[in-house]
């Protein structure tokens, strides 16, 4: 199955620990590595007839059922997160590590000189000027955990990928912009509009394999917010974040940036790749899992803003001094930025601005983190809230005028953003604390005798066994408050 490229170089793969033993009913054969020092990439692309070989094997192999975690607790042994069923399938399941010297990335389809380039070329700095960006790569499942708790979703699409408030991350990027290469490729041949980025991972959908491939319109290419980058936060890119090369795609949803990239096509239409065609779309409430077409769905390609408490935690016993610290983080797609955060720690009826001093610096393809001291009275449960505005407010104040409370900021509850995907939970955040204000004078003598008597302030749910007040306290207070009762 091997297409020889000579000219790559042969160094061994590299050794990889987490290789599962050989199973002696699996066909090898079929999920070659497809180059010296590109382990774990199998070409399927290329393939046709490999690819209808594989799809024979999936659908006559019988799959345990997904693990039940969204009706119920998820197991303790978490055989969710781990993907035990493609695993039981074929090592081509786990990521690709590529030995940087024998990487190289084909430059394909509409556009006017194909070519093959290297690390070194696209590093070379005669060739491609540096490009440098602070930028924030948002999963469009990030808090998709608040969707599922309330209304369970897909077992496929979800099971791998419960996410919370952390699927969201930023970091300082080191590459090139895809509008040069494409410029040293002679650009386009006329009718291509969009470039298919392809991954050298093997993915999964519906019992067929293919490599991971999504496509970004070539105007978003012409305006460089497509990066190639093999550096972040001054290391060489790690492999689970796409080594050595990866594309980052400024803006838009995490699963543009396609990963261990090695293939770019120029191609008329946005691609059929299953992930750009069939998943990540926004579904209205008239469609579910058993009457939506893949034509139902908007495709999400821009995040809007969003925001997340990220201390303290759901259920956290706080201890404080009449303001709790409150931070986490707020973001934007497309280029739009958080102008504004506000906190509630009451559900959201009553709102603090967070002091724009406490918010970081702006940048056009990043988060803000924020952090505030948030005024609370309540001893006992309550839920803070956050929400963001972003920059569109200030473009759009006519359109504002007309519809006040639909745009620029985030919808109130989980439910308002439903999807039968479960993508793009953007309602507020909200994280349910016990709250235990010790600027009290009692809370605070109560604390100190905790600590006297060396017991335990945690877990809230423990019966107490020592009193409040003595007996003296209690007669001295109805004596002077008159009785509980009163007698006729
Ligand atoms: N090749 C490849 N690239 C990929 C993916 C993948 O499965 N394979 N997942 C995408 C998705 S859905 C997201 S959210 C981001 C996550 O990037 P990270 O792993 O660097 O956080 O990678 C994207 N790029
Ligand atoms: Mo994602």
């Amino acid at each position: 199955m091997t297409k020889g490229r000579g000219d790559q170089g042969d160094a061994p793969a590299p050794e990889n620990p987490t290789t599962p033993p050989l199973d002696p009913k699996v066909d090898y054969e079929l999920a070659k590595d497809e180059l010296p020092g590109w382990f774990g990439y199998v070409e399927w692309e290329d393939y046709p007839e490999k690819k209808k070989a594989a799809h024979e094997i999936l659908i006559s192999h019988e799959f345990p059922p997904p693990p039940e975690f969204q009706l119920e607790p998820i197991p303790g042994t978490n055989p969710v997160l781990e993907g035990v069923r493609w695993k039981e399938w074929h090592r081509a399941s786990q990521i690709p590590i590529i030995d940087p010297n024998s990487w190289f990335l084909r430059l394909e389809g509409l556009v006017k000189e194909p070519k093959k380039l290297t690390l070194a070329d696209l590093q070379d700095e005669s060739k491609f000027p540096r490009m440098e960006r602070l930028v924030t790569i948002q999963c469009s499942g990030t808090r998709r955990i608040e969707q599922i708790s309330l209304y369970a979703g897909e077992g496929d699409e979800m099971i791998n990928a419960p996410w919370a408030e952390g699927a969201i991350g930023t970091a300082r990027y080191v590459g090139i912009s895809l509008k040069k290469v494409i410029k040293y490729c002679g650009g386009l041949v006329d009718g291509a509009k969009h470039l298919e980025l392809v991954g050298a991972d093997t993915y999964f959908k519906m019992s067929e394999v293919m490599n991971y491939a999504i496509s970004v319109p070539y105007s978003k290419v012409q305006a460089n917010e497509v990066m190639l980058v093999w550096e972040m936060n001054g290391e060489p890119l790690p492999k689970i974040h796409g080594a050595p090369v990866r594309a980052v795609v400024l803006g838009y949803i995490g699963a543009r940036s396609v990963k261990w990239l090695y293939r770019i096509t120029a191609i008329p239409e946005p691609t059929k790749a299953p992930v750009q065609s069939r998943e990540y779309l926004y579904f209205n409430q008239q469609v579910g899992k058993h009457n939506q077409r893949w034509t139902d769905g908007i495709q999400i390609q821009e995040m809007p803003v969003s925001s997340a408490i990220m201390a303290p935690w759901n259920k956290q016993v706080v201890i404080h001094e009449g303001k709790i610290s409150v931070k986490g983080w707020a973001y934007s797609g497309g280029g739009r930025w958080p102008e504004r955060v506000e906190v509630s720690a009451d559900g959201g009826f009553s709102w603090y601005m967070v002091p724009v001093e406490n918010l970081s610096p702006k940048h056009k393809f990043a988060w803000r983190t924020w952090h505030t001291e948030l005024p609370c009275d309540v001893e006992g449960w309550i839920e803070l809230v956050v929400r963001c505005w972003d920059n569109s407010l200030s473009k759009s104040l006519w359109f504002m005028m007309a519809c006040l409370y639909i745009i620029d900021t985030q919808p109130t509850e989980v439910r308002n953003a439903w999807n039968w995907g479960l993508h793009v939970t953007s309602s507020a955040h909200r994280v349910r604390i016990y709250s235990v204000n010790k600027s009290k004078e009692r809370t605070r003598a109560r604390l100190e005798e905790f600590e006297k008597r060396g017991t335990s302030f945690v877990p809230i749910t423990r019966p107490t066994e020592f009193p409040f007040m003595t007996w003296e306290e209690y007669d001295e207070f109805f004596a002077k408050a008159g009785p509980r009762d009163i007698e006729v």
